[in-house]
Formats: structure tokens, C-alpha cells, sequence
């Protein structure tokens, strides 16, 4: 895609003015403190060098904190040493704490396995050892494609240890498209399992991994190891292809640790949403996993007594940095859990809450905004009372949806944290500091202590408070990426060209009148109705802030009087459903969220076309794919949907609206 970014909206400032302070008692006891952005914005650097020293256990200490000097490519404590698994699993068992639970994993189909650091550390060295065995070494690259199980965080951490990079393909993604991953990283080793448990039935995995490596680019590969989940019929390439449990049986439960500079290579994870070649995002060990811990335990105001849920799958940025590299690193208790939501039903989720006592829980606003169309009895059958601190991540959360996250799931004390960031920033960036930020429903407010982010115009200048344009990041940060596999000068191009010298994100924003930051989408998906500049964001908030209203994605289509016309796809709330079954029915639930958009916003968002659809499409990361829905409002055929987690919900939408025409 190479449509030029658009200045997001000046005019169309979302109005929401709820504030919610700190209680006392939360600020009383949290982690983090006012002093903190003192102590950040008095030195820099030396704040980021106490992080890495506190938080992490380096094998040799490193006296640099940062070079510059090859910009836009930085390095971090570049003259330390030290190893991702060790700081991980090995040091919180070498401190005596071996019998702490540091995975309550439950499967989809109701299995469950506790596991300690005592036993991930066993786990780890293992692979480790059996990845040394298949000829895996230092500098080697991983591939990774598994669904969330125990073994998925044991493989990865096993790459770490052995100083090989990992690079994990997200289990429902297509054998073409890991294909191109395992060319891109020319991976030596595919880490996979015959299958996962995905509602309510097993679902194959190994047969993509066949079909992708009789594909083009893939000799590089050697073995395949197999984990066993579902123990379905699995096709096997003998000499190449070996059981997990076969190799970690015969591995020894010693392993030294490969010790690695602070620059060498943890991860490559690759983006989607780009056309071409895929993007593969390098992040280095010692800045990554500083920024990684540092923002969990501040952002999540980790307790020794928390028991931490994040919600993502490992192969998303937030499962490496939030299920794997954080709270390990800071020797966090979490739940796993395989499956989706709904299986075997739709309070599966508020079941694991209740039955594992989470007290913080890490999620996406579609998977609350899907909780909010299912219907509030459902979570309120659970006892959620366990819950003190929410997060929201991955995109814009309408104010709507963070009040229901508060009311419905943090029984209204819970404070929320909104966290913005990105695959390549590697670690949250902006978010409120819980016990300290006076919370907005809506915005992620303020780059946190020792990240510096700024809205800027089209030229580079900050934007006054009450401004809008994009957003920037204007000084280096630990856990940034280091750029991407192999192509150095796409890096430039993407990130640092747009803005000389400054990090270009591909947000729009705007700064209220306290100068918090909102976010308000990726700046291609802002439209230009009538020569005014809508985002996309804006109407969906305002969409979902109406009562019967669930879910809602809006998209610019063009249009020959107005440049582009504003198109809504909505989901209703369970209740209200079937207002929209009849055709008449249809045409007053239209009337009535025009009239809404119309009030809330202006007349000139008011959409054009309201579509009542019974779901939307999303990637695997839970991110709508609009260009989808665009294809649809300008009745074209619809493009390619490979990268969708559901592909069949393209036809529902398509057979809904014929069949309502
Ligand atoms: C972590 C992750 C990055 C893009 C980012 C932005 C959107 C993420 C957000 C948010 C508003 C938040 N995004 N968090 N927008 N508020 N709290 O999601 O990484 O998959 O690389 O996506 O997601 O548009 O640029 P990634």
C-alpha cells in the first residue's frame, strides 16, 4: 500500500471529558510513583541504565548505555553480557524461588498443567540441549509455530538460552505465508506440533509446516520437531522430522547458558498488514528485555501475590513481550490458556478469572467489545472480585468500551491502563501509570517515564495542546527495534524518512487540552469526506457509544460527489439483534445511529451507509480489516482474506447484505 498518509482529524476532537483519579489505597501501595518521570526526565539515560541494572541480572556488567553514533540502528548497553532464558528461569530459581508457579496452563479441552520456574528450568535446558543435538547453534534462527501451549514458551526461551533467534509465525496463518517466513529468516529448525485445540476440536498444524517446506526457499531447513498436542494422524518425513518429547527425553537437564552481548539477535517477528515481502522486526537481548520488564512491572504494578493473564497469543508482539520476556523476567505467576473464548461457552474466560483468582488481565478492546455483545450476565455469573488492574492494547479503545471494561469486569475500582505500542517498539511506550494517572477512558495519555513521544504537524513541529496530527517518537528507547532482517534501507525508509531524525509511527493523534495523547488510528485509514478530515476511529466511538450498538468499523469508500463517503458496519448488541431482521426494522436502526454519529459528532460524519452485519473481519491479532470491508462498500470483489483468523466471515457478511437487500 503506498497511499499517502493523511493529517488525521483537527476538527473532530473526540469529547470525552470522564476523569478517574487514582483510589488512595491503589496509589498507596503502587509500584510506581510521581517521582519516577522526575527521576527519567533529570537524566535519561541514567534512569534506563538503573532499569537495566535493577531489573535484570547481566553476566557482565555493561558501562555504556547508549550509541548513537549509527543512527537510526541504536545499541543499549552495548559492552554487557547476558542471557534472556537465564534472566527468565534460572535466577529466580537460583534465588529459592523453584516452587513458585510460574505457568497455570489450561487447554482448550478443560486440561490443565501447573508448572514452576523449578520446572520450566528443567524444561528449558532441555530444548535447549536437544537444539544444540540437531546442530542449532549460536546466531541460527528458529522458526516457531505453535499454538499456546507450555511448550511454546519453553521452545522460545530454549532459542535464548542457546543465543539462537526465534521467530514466531502465528499458528492460524497460512503454509504460504510461513513459508516466506522461514525464507525470509532462512531458518535452519521449525519448531511445530501435530495439532492445537481450537473450538472444541483438534486442528492440524503440521500439514501447513509439510506444504510450506516442499515450497520454494526452504532447504535451508534441516528438522522439524513435533510437539505432540492432539495426538491426530500426523504425516512423517523420516530422518527429518522428530518427536519434542523424544528429543527432550534423551536431553540432559544441565545446560549452560550461552552468554550473549547485549545487541545479539532474541527475535525476529514479522508484521502483517504490509503487501510483498513480509517485514521482519529485529529485536536485540539486553534493551529489549529491560524495557520489557520495566513496563510490567510498572504498567501492571506487579505484586509478588498477582496472578497476571495477558490474553495475546505468543505469535503476536504482546505474547513475546507480555507472556514470555516480562513477566518471567520479573518472576510473575500467569495464566495460559489455549483455546478461544467461547469454548466450550461464552464465560470461559470469567471462569479462569475466578477459578486461578487473576487479579490482572491483559486484553484486546475487540475481545471486550465481543463480551459487551454477548451480554453483561455473562461475566456477572463469575466472581471477578480477584481483578485490581485491567489493560487494553493493540488499538483505539472507545470510551464506551473502557467504561463497560471498568463497570462489567473491574466491578468499577479496577484502574484501567490503555498501553500504546507497536511490534517495533517492542515495550509499551504510552500508557497511564496506574496509582498515579487520573485515568481517560480512551486515551493512553502519557509516554511513560524515559520514552519521549510528541505529536507532530506535517512538518515536524509539535502540535499545541488541543492539536492533532502524528505521531512521533522522538528519542531512541531501549526495546526499539533494530531494524528489519536483511534490509536495512527499508528500515530508513519506513520509519525514519516521513520526519527527519524522529521515529515516524503511523498513528494519528491528537493532544487534549491537558496535553494527553489520544490516539486515533493508523493514519492511512483516516478518510477525507467532502474535504473534511474524518478518522475512522471517531465514528466508531461514537457508533458504539449508542446503546444498541456492540461493535462497529468504519471505512472512507469513494464516492463521486463527496471523495470519499462514510461507510459503518455494525454489530448490534445480543438484545437488540433482531431490531434490524426486517427491512423496515433495518432502515430505523439506520435512521436512528445516523441521527447518533449526526449528534455526537457533526453532520458531516453522519455515515452514508450503515451496514447491521453479524461479525467483522479481524486478523489474528484482533486488528478489523478494513480494506475488506472497503471492498465491499464500493461493491468490488473482495481481495485477498488469507490473513483473516475466521475466512469465512467475509461470505456471512456478504450473504447478510445480499440477502437483506
Ligand atoms: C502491540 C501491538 C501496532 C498498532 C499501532 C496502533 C495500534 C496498539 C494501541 C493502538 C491505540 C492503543 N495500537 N495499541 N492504538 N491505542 N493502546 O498492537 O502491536 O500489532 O504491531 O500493532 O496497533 O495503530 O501502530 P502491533
Amino acid at each position: 500500500m503506498t497511499t499517502k498518509p493523511e493529517a488525521p482529524s483537527l476538527e473532530n476532537l473526540l469529547h470525552e471529558t470522564r476523569a478517574f483519579p487514582p483510589a488512595s489505597a491503589f496509589a498507596a501501595q503502587a509500584n510506581a510513583q510521581a517521582s519516577l518521570y522526575d527521576e527519567a526526565a533529570a537524566d535519561r539515560l541514567g534512569f534506563w541504565a538503573t532499569q537495566a541494572r535493577e531489573l535484570v541480572s547481566w553476566h557482565t556488567p555493561f558501562t555504556q548505555t547508549l550509541d548513537w553514533s549509527d543512527a537510526p540502528v541504536a545499541r543499549w548497553f552495548a559492552d554487557g553480557t547476558l542471557n534472556a532464558a537465564y534472566n527468565a528461569v534460572d535466577r529466580h530459581v537460583e534465588a529459592g524461588r523453584g516452587d513458585r508457579v510460574a505457568i497455570h496452563f489450561e487447554g482448550e479441552p478443560g486440561d490443565t498443567r501447573t508448572v514452576t520456574y523449578a520446572d520450566l528450568q528443567r524444561d528449558v535446558a532441555r530444548a535447549a540441549n536437544a537444539l544444540n543435538a540437531l546442530g542449532v547453534s549460536k546466531g541460527d534462527r528458529v522458526v516457531i509455530y505453535l499454538p499456546m501451549l507450555v511448550e511454546s514458551v519453553v521452545a522460545m526461551l530454549a532459542c535464548a538460552r542457546i543465543g539462537a533467534a526465534h521467530s514466531v509465525v502465528f499458528g492460524g496463518f497460512s503454509a504460504d505465508a510461513l513459508r516466506s517466513r522461514i525464507a525470509d529468516a532462512e531458518a535452519t529448525l521449525v519448531i511445530t506440533a501435530d495439532g492445537g485445540y481450537r473450538r472444541g476440536a483438534p486442528s492440524a498444524l503440521k500439514p501447513a509446516v509439510d506444504e510450506a517446506l516442499a515450497g520454494e526457499g526452504t532447504d535451508t531447513v534441516r528438522h522439524v520437531l513435533v510437539v505432540r498436542r492432539t495426538g491426530q494422524e500426523t504425516a512423517w518425513t523420516p530422518g527429518r522430522d522428530i518427536w519434542w518429547h523424544d528429543a527432550l527425553e534423551s536431553a540432559d537437564t544441565f545446560h549452560e547458558p550461552v552468554w550473549v552481548d547485549a545487541e545479539h539477535p532474541l527475535f525476529i517477528l514479522y508484521t502483517s498488514g504490509t503487501t510483498g515481502k513480509p517485514k521482519g522486526i529485529l529485536h536485540t537481548t539486553g534493551g529489549y528485555l529491560t524495557q520489557a520488564a520495566y513496563t510490567h512491572r510498572y504498567v501492571f504494578d506487579l505484586k509478588d501475590d498477582d496472578v497476571y493473564w495477558c490474553t495475546a497469543d505468543i505469535g503476536w508482539v504482546t505474547g513475546h513481550s507480555y507472556v514470555v520476556y516480562g513477566p518471567l523476567t520479573n518472576g510473575a505467576t500467569q495464566v495460559i490458556y489455549e483455546g478461544t473464548p467461547d469454548t466450550p461457552h461464552r464465560g470461559r474466560w470469567w471462569e479462569l478469572v475466578e477459578k486461578y483468582g487473576v487479579s490482572i488481565l491483559y486484553t484486546a478492546p475487540t475481545a471486550i467489545r465481543t463480551c459487551m455483545k454477548w451480554g453483561e450476565d455473562i461475566p456477572a455469573a463469575f466472581d471477578l472480585s480477584s481483578l485490581r488492574l485491567l489493560g487494553s492494547v493493540g488499538e483505539p479503545i472507545n470510551p464506551e468500551a473502557w467504561m463497560w471494561y471498568r463497570r462489567v469486569i473491574g466491578g468499577d475500582t479496577a484502574p484501567i491502563v490503555d498501553t500504546w505500542w507497536q511490534t517495533e517498539t517492542g515495550a509499551i511506550m504510552i500508557s497511564p501509570l496506574p496509582g498515579v494517572t487520573a485515568t481517560k477512558p480512551g486515551s493512553a495519555q502519557v509516554p511513560l517515564p524515559g520514552i519521549a513521544a510528541d505529536v507532530v504537524d506535517d512538518e515536524a513541529h509539535p502540535v499545541p495542546d488541543g492539536g492533532g496530527g502524528y505521531l512521533v517518537l522522538t528519542e531512541p528507547w531501549p526495546a526499539m527495534l533494530r531494524g528489519i532482517w536483511g534490509d536495512r534501507q527499508r528500515y530508513e525508509d519506513t520509519y525514519w524518512s516521513r520526519f527527519r531524525g524522529i521515529y515516524f509511527a503511523g498513528d494519528g493523534a491528537k493532544k487534549d487540552d491537558d496535553g494527553d495523547i489520544w490516539l486515533l488510528g493508523r493514519v492511512d485509514d483516516v478518510m477525507n469526506v467532502s474535504g473534511h478530515r474524518l478518522s475512522t476511529t471517531e465514528i466508531e466511538s461514537a457508533l458504539v457509544s449508542h446503546d444498541i450498538v456492540a461493535e462497529a468499523a468504519v471505512v472512507g469508500a469513494s464516492d463521486d460527489m463527496t471523495g470519499q463517503a462514510v461507510v459503518a458496519f455494525v454489530i448490534l448488541r445480543g438484545e437488540h439483534a433482531d431490531r434490524a431482521s426486517t427491512p423496515e426494522g433495518a432502515e430505523a436502526v439506520q435512521q436512528e445511529l445516523r441521527n447518533h454519529v449526526a449528534k455526537e459528532i457533526g453532520p458531516i460524519a453522519k455515515p452514508k451507509r450503515i451496514l447491521v452485519v453479524p461479525e467483522l473481519p479481524k486478523t489474528r491479532s484482533g486488528k478489523i480489516m478494513r480494506r475488506l470491508l472497503r471492498d465491499v462498500a464500493e461493491n468490488r470483489t473482495v481481495g485477498d482474506a488469507t490473513t483473516l483468523a475466521d475466512s469465512s466471515v467475509m461470505e456471512l457478511i456478504s450473504a447478510g447484505l445480499s440477502a437483506g437487500r
